[in-house]
């Protein structure tokens, strides 16, 4: 039989004619169009490692000492994980590790064709094969390639499931205004959301606006759809302080003796400011000035050489700023 050739558009596999797109590392040279996958009534199904790339090696190890791998090749349409783990406790057949191969990918196709037929019975094979292609990730080379074919089958996305994430910053400064948006998709509309702020309710719109505090928390989002279903997102958001600006460091002339260091406040109530000189190739902490404060007086005592300064503010119960550095002056 001729080879089929890419893309893969005669395709046409019926819901659960899915089989291996690979002979298992055997016989069979990388690239090689196989069979049954290279029919154009069969879906053929690569294998992808945990972290998503091909599967051109794997965990598990073959009597021969070697690692099973994928097949690639024309006949490629879609990629799914390649390693198995057993959940029987202390593994499937003594293989403890779990399997590796294109036999352990292929079900995760077969499996979501039956969703899709299932929530569409009366599609044709090529309506099944078309919304495995459609949704699945692409991977690799954009679009259709030889080892992932259209990509990571996703059957949540293939049936339209509902999913939903939060659109927003996980790092913010203190004590502003601001703002997360929910992302949903699929289920059966309308939605209906609940936001939480450190577990406290915050909102129920379809984006929430609030204060950051002062301190880090979990933000929650729970979207209901018009069938019940629920999908719950926690985000852990880190809370951070201004940091002052315009920092200086500048030489009091004798005989004062003295490094004025001075700054101006982020605007943020209530935050300390520390003070660090460098002197030496050291850093040291020299003073937290209190709220308000915006320079901070170095008795040089005699020290000559090098010196600049950083400040950054402080608030006990939050992350500080960043440091604001000044120059150098040499005494
Ligand atoms: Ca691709």
């Amino acid at each position: 039989m001729t080879p089929a050739s890419a893309p893969r558009s005669r395709k046409r596999g019926a819901a659960g004619n899915v089989v291996d797109g690979v002979v298992q590392g055997l016989n069979a040279p990388p690239g090689t169009v196989v069979y049954p996958a290279g029919y154009t009534n069969v879906i053929g199904v690569s294998g992808l490692q945990q972290d998503k790339s091909f599967a051109s090696t794997s965990p598990c190890v073959l009597p021969d000492q070697t690692h099973p791998s994928s097949n690639y090749g024309p006949h490629v349409d879609i990629a799914a994980p390649f390693w198995a783990l057993s959940t029987v406790p202390g593994g499937y057949d003594d293989e403890g590790g779990g399997w590796c191969g294109t036999s352990m990918a292929t079900p995760h196709v077969s499996g979501a064709a039956a969703l899709i037929r299932s929530k569409n019975p009366a599609w044709s094979n090529q309506q099944v094969v078309d919304k495995l292609r459609n949704t699945a990730v692409d991977l690799g080379a954009a679009g259709w390639d030889d080892h992932f074919g259209y990509g990571l089958v996703d059957a949540a996305r293939a049936v339209d499931a509902l999913t939903a994430s939060i659109s927003g910053p996980t790092v913010v400064y203190a004590d502003q205004s601001q703002t997360w948006n929910s992302v949903v998709t699929g289920g059966v509309t309308p939605y209906t959301y609940q936001w939480y702020v450190g577990g406290n309710p915050a909102g129920t719109g379809s984006s929430l606006t609030t204060n950051t505090g002062w301190t880090n928390f979990d933000l929650r989002l729970d979207v209901t759809d018009a069938a019940s279903i629920t999908r719950s997102i926690t985000q852990p958001v880190t809370v951070r302080l201004l940091a002052p600006t315009n920092c200086s460091i500048e030489k009091i002339p004798p005989p004062s003796g003295y490094l004025r260091v001075s700054w101006t406040n982020s605007g943020q109530s209530d935050v300390s400011t520390e003070v660090s000189i460098w002197h030496n190739s050291t850093w040291t902490v020299v003073s937290t000035q209190p709220p308000g404060g915006s320079q901070y007086f170095y008795i040089l005592g005699g020290q000559t050489g090098q010196f600049s300064a950083r400040v950054r503010h402080v608030k006990a119960g939050t992350t500080s700023s960043d440091y604001c550095n000044t120059g150098s002056v040499t005494v």
